[in-house]
């Protein structure tokens, strides 16, 4: 079915903070680069959150399926996933969202330091983006989920198998993803050292030079 005007309507300041975030995005990547000469974001998506997907977490969460609940409830109707290649990454990041003067962090989840039992890591952040329009500004949440390409690899092919088992994965599965969760929160540890050792190469190289 097509969605409503009120639903369109509704959804307008949430596209807005879409474009909004992406060029506050661009702008962190490229100073970033410029600053660092390296890239802190491998990749980036976005999305606004489907008027199907808001009922059913509204309905998850008990609470009424309305346009105004979703607007109060729901911190993720708009959703950015920054991908990055180490963990450091990920807190150089952190730190850059909450020293910004055009956006507010309201909330810090940290599934990096402690891990959701099943394995999950991620840096949650729900900010609130202020969107400027004709009539008013509306300050506009987001959740920005920040993980390095190791914990997205596992995040969506957990996310895959949680919603083909209607969100009871059988255990033998759920003992593979806690091992594969292992394994990627491993192999982040191995890249950080090898990370290390290029920057400590790096910088031996450049103390010889300037002498
Ligand atoms: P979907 O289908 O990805 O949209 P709260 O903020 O506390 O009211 P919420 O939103 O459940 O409740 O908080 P949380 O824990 O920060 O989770 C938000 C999102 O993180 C989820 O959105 C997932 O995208 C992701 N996430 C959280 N836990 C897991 C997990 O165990 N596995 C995977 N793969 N992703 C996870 P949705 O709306 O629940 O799902």
């Amino acid at each position: 079915m097509l969605p409503s005007k009120e639903t369109l309507q509704f959804l307008m300041p949430y596209k807005f903070a879409v474009d909004e975030l992406k060029t506050k995005l661009k702008i962190i990547q490229q100073e970033a680069y410029f600053s660092l000469e390296h890239n802190p974001i491998e990749h980036m998506k976005f999305r606004v959150k489907s008027p199907e997907s808001m009922t059913k977490k509204l309905k998850r969460k008990g609470a009424a399926a309305t346009l105004t609940s979703a607007k109060n409830v729901l911190n993720d109707i708009v959703g950015a996933r920054i991908v990055c290649c180490f963990e450091e990454d990920i807190y150089f990041l952190r730190d850059l969202f909450y020293s910004r003067p055009d956006l507010t962090v309201v909330e810090e989840k940290d599934y990096i330091k402690e891990p959701k039992s099943n394995g999950y890591r991620s840096l949650h952040l729900i900010v609130e983006v202020p969107v400027v329009m004709h009539e008013k500004t509306e300050m506009v949440r987001a959740e920005i989920q920040i993980r390095t390409i190791a914990m997205d690899f596992w995040a969506s092919v957990e996310h895959k198998i949680f919603y083909k088992y209607d969100r009871e994965i059988p255990s033998h599965l759920k003992e593979e993803l806690s091992e594969a969760a292992s394994a990627a929160n491993e192999l982040d540890l191995k890249m950080a050292k090898v990370r290390k050792e290029i920057q400590n190469i790096e910088n031996a190289y450049d103390s010889m030079i300037m002498h």
